[in-house]
């Protein structure tokens, strides 16, 4: 008999044909009158994406064994809770690596060149020749690019820095990595030479109670007022208003973001009218390429753990 899942999440059709191969598929939106935990009562698997999944929502879930994400961060998931009740969790590192990459480069180049307030500009129709020098930005090739987290993804930055704009690369990490720096001729640096001489300030770190709020407002004061912050990892790791203040009283150049501490960002809020914060709508893996195999990756994985079999992508605090 296929064992019963509950998927959460719209899937490309490649995914749910190999799903409805191994399971027996229901569906669940939070729009259904039925709740969540109700909803997980006789299932064996859930597929989710960002939905949280708590000690209250596994409370019904007697028969389940595996959740598996459709993200690589799994910051949404009460590891605790799901240990408690005998369930293990996968996630999807690696086959986003290079696409988050691409987009974090997307938010160098564009916080840096202005990209979105010069297509408004532009836009506009009030081009004229004089505005020009109130335009400008600034370069990014020969910049010092310092990396906050030298996970996979740090890596595939490292490489598109070097490569393609001859940039000088620092990191801070929890583990110095010295086959990194060997193999990509990057400096390891504390947090306080990091922040204080780089041009491109760049966090890549998972959220967890260590990375929560780091970049406050002590941390902003340490950047060069020529300095770019990025963030595509988690919006919860830094402290929007020391941000913000940093941006307008010219204690850094700009910022480009792709997460927030709430999504969708409530739109009253002063992020979002700064000229020099570009702001993305947390699409650091949304190409159709990489969400299709996130997909299929999660399914994998799924399925793996309801065979019996080892799961490609189990979370980490799960691994024996
Ligand atoms: C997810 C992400 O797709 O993988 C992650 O951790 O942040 C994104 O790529 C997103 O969280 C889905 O909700």
């Amino acid at each position: 008999m296929k064992p019963t899942i509950l998927v959460t999440q719209q899937l490309p059709e490649s995914v749910s044909a190999f799903l409805n191969a191994h399971c027996e598929c229901r569906y669940w939106t939070p729009n259904d009158n039925s709740s969540i935990e109700e909803a997980l009562k006789d299932v064996d698997g859930v597929m989710v994406s960002g939905m949280p999944v708590t000690e209250k929502t596994l409370s019904k879930a007697d028969q389940l064994k595996v959740v598996s994400t459709i993200s690589v961060g799994y910051n949404h998931l009460d590891l605790e809770a799901m240990k408690a009740k005998g369930v293990v969790g996968t996630h999807t590192p690696e086959v986003l690596d290079d696409t988050v990459a691409d987009l974090v480069m997307a938010l160098m180049l564009g916080t840096a060149r202005r990209i979105a307030a010069l297509d408004s500009y532009v836009k506009s129709g009030n081009w004229q020749p004089t505005d020009v020098e109130t335009l400008f930005g600034l370069d990014v090739h020969h910049k010092k690019l310092g990396i906050i987290g030298m996970g996979r993804i740090g890596r595939k930055i490292v490489q598109r820095a070097k490569a393609g704009f001859d940039m000088s690369v620092v990191y801070h990490n929890r583990h110095r990595d010295e086959d990194a720096e060997k193999a990509w001729g990057i400096a390891y640096a504390s947090m306080t030479a990091l922040l204080s001489e780089s041009d491109f300030v760049i966090l890549m770190v998972p959220l967890t109670e260590s990375t929560y709020g780091m970049m406050d407002a002590a941390a902003f004061k340490q950047m060069k007022k020529t300095a770019v912050f990025i963030n595509a990892s988690r919006g919860q790791t830094v402290d929007e208003a020391a941000l913000f203040d940093a941006v307008n009283t010219g204690g850094i150049w700009g910022a480009g973001l792709d997460v927030f501490c709430h999504e969708p960002i409530n739109t009253d809020s002063p992020l979002l009218k700064h000229p020099r914060i570009l702001t993305v709508p947390h699409i650091g893996s949304a190409t159709e390429e990489t969400r299709t195999r996130m997909a299929m990756a999660a399914a994998e994985s799924l399925v793996a753990v309801l065979s019996g079999k080892e799961a490609p992508y189990l979370i980490p605090e799960f691994k024996k």
